[in-house]
């Protein structure tokens, strides 16, 4: 693990916890034990998932649970929340020096409520805006329920541009199975459909026919860096506010991977987040903001949130100190630099990549070359002892239920200190089995887009191989449940 941590006392709290806990229901002990268990003994390969540490799970398991908080810090609408105030300020300061950011809001449960609470203060502060505060009209709350039908009219006017879905953009960017999706007007910008990256000056001319309030950018399948100096260029070019979701990237950003124009805080008015990714902390998000923001982010709670999480937020504070440590810094140079040793690994065996490669966290292999859509190659891989999940890839033929890839994170692994010698073995032994695996006959003849099939043996010997590689390089080593 390579946040250093106490396996004895680790041990003896987790022993304990789980004795406390099977007293009252022994099956949910079980699935608690067997949880770890099955963690320790897969290849985590999800770009969005990682090891907290024990200090950063241990917080959240106690009274903080049994506090209601709404509101903010100083400013609650229950009494008696001192102590709730104390891991919130915490948290907030050391998002706000570990970001460089002027503003941090540490309330969010989820990504897609840190995008909620960004949409809505970017509305609320364009509703606030001089006219209308001439007009009256000082605060949202004040509206009445006139003014209120008037400016759902004119949010069904407000436009988002953001990056397509198929080319690595995230649900809450605008698509409609999410609230973004119904708020907003939806524009998309794609990527070059040679290079697979960001066409700078293709999103600059969709701005300018689209003319969003807000542009957006940000992934969660795009394996490259963004230029978000550039991102920023063109929100002042027309008008836009700059709403970078920097969930996936976090943990680089902290580490300081991404510096300099690839660092979105700077440049963005608003950078939402979750904590649990690379960034390594607690499931929940996060929002950073300018100055001129900031009051309205700080309406989250009860604008678009319920209740903060305060066990949770306690956790982001753990979690954010653990990522000033220099030794967080060495792991996210880490997660970027065994990125490209998979990517090379791949690519060395014949794996196509999306953009020939990676500059993040996380790879997307296309897997047409083999004969699979996306969802054999997930199922070939987990069968085999391999956890990844299957992605579409631009102007995927497949669609996004079978897809056409499968996306690779490096952030876990990372955890449990595999380098670049065992993510090339990962590499070979996922090559291995997608160069084993064909799809399986259809009952209605042809070929299945779901099933596939392997030679006998294949998922066996991998998931054996795949052991070695886990046991050499153990989840929370010296951390047993049992004595
Ligand atoms: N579900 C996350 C992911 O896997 O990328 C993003 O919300």
């Amino acid at each position: 693990m390579s946040q250093p941590f106490d396996a004895a006392a680790a041990s003896t709290a987790y022993r304990s916890a789980l004795d406390v806990i099977r007293a009252v229901e022994p099956r949910v002990a079980d699935a608690i034990g067997q949880e770890l268990a099955d963690q320790r003994s897969s290849l985590k390969l999800i770009a969005s998932e990682n090891y907290a540490s024990p200090a950063v799970l241990l917080t959240m398991g106690n009274w903080f649970s049994d506090k209601y908080a709404e509101g903010t810090v100083g400013h609650r609408f229950y009494a008696g929340c001192q102590n709730v105030d104390t891991v919130e300020s915490l948290a907030a300061e050391h998002a706000r020096e570990l970001f460089g950011a002027p503003y941090a809001y540490v309330q969010p449960h989820s990504g897609i409520d840190a995008n909620l609470v960004a949409f809505w203060s970017v509305l609320a502060q364009r509703l606030e805006a001089p006219a209308l505060v001439e007009a009256g009209v000082k605060n949202v709350n004040d509206l009445s329920e006139d003014d209120w039908t008037a400016l759902r009219r004119a949010f069904g006017d407000q436009r988002l541009l953001g990056m397509s879905l198929d080319v690595g953009g995230h649900l809450t960017h605008g698509f409609r199975p999410n609230i973004s999706g119904k708020m907003f007007t939806h524009g998309s910008y794609g990527t070059h459909p040679e290079t697979g990256l960001i066409d700078y000056d293709a999103v600059r001319a969709k701005a300018k026919e689209f003319k969003p309030l807000i542009l957006m950018a940000g992934y969660s399948a795009y394996p490259r860096k963004v230029n978000f100096a550039k991102m920023r260029e063109i929100a002042d070019e027309v008008g836009a506010t700059l709403i970078v979701d920097m969930a996936h990237f976090a943990g680089l950003v902290a580490g300081k991977v991404f510096t300099g124009d690839f660092d979105p805080v700077p440049f963005a008015h608003i950078t939402t987040t979750t904590t649990h990714k690379s960034l390594r902390g607690p499931r929940g998000g996060a929002v950073l903001a300018q100055h001129e923001f900031a009051e309205f982010v700080d309406r989250g709670c009860p604008m678009v949130l319920g209740g903060p999480l305060s066990h949770v937020m306690a956790a982001k504070a753990v979690a954010f100190a653990e990522a000033r440590t220099p030794e967080f810094a060495t792991y996210a140079q880490n997660v970027a630099d065994n990125a490209v040793s998979l990517a090379e690994g791949l690519t060395k065996r014949g794996g196509t990549l999306v953009t020939g490669g990676t500059e993040n966290h996380l790879v997307l292999l296309d897997v047409t070359s083999f004969g699979l859509t996306g969802r054999q190659a997930e199922s070939a891989l987990v069968d085999s002892g391999i956890v990844t999940n299957r992605n579409s890839v631009p102007r995927d033929p497949n669609g996004a239920w079978y897809t056409s890839g499968v996306r690779l994170g490096t952030p876990a692994l990372t955890s449990r200190g595999f380098g670049a010698a065992e993510f090339d073995r990962t590499a070979e032994l996922i090559v291995e089995v997608l160069t084993a695996a064909s799809a399986a006959p259809a009952p209605s003849g042809g070929t299945s887009k779901a099933k596939y099939q392997l030679p006998d043996g294949i998922a066996e010997k991998v998931r054996a191989e795949a052991g070695e590689l886990l046991d050499a390089n153990p989840l929370y080593p010296g951390l047993e449940l049992s004595k």
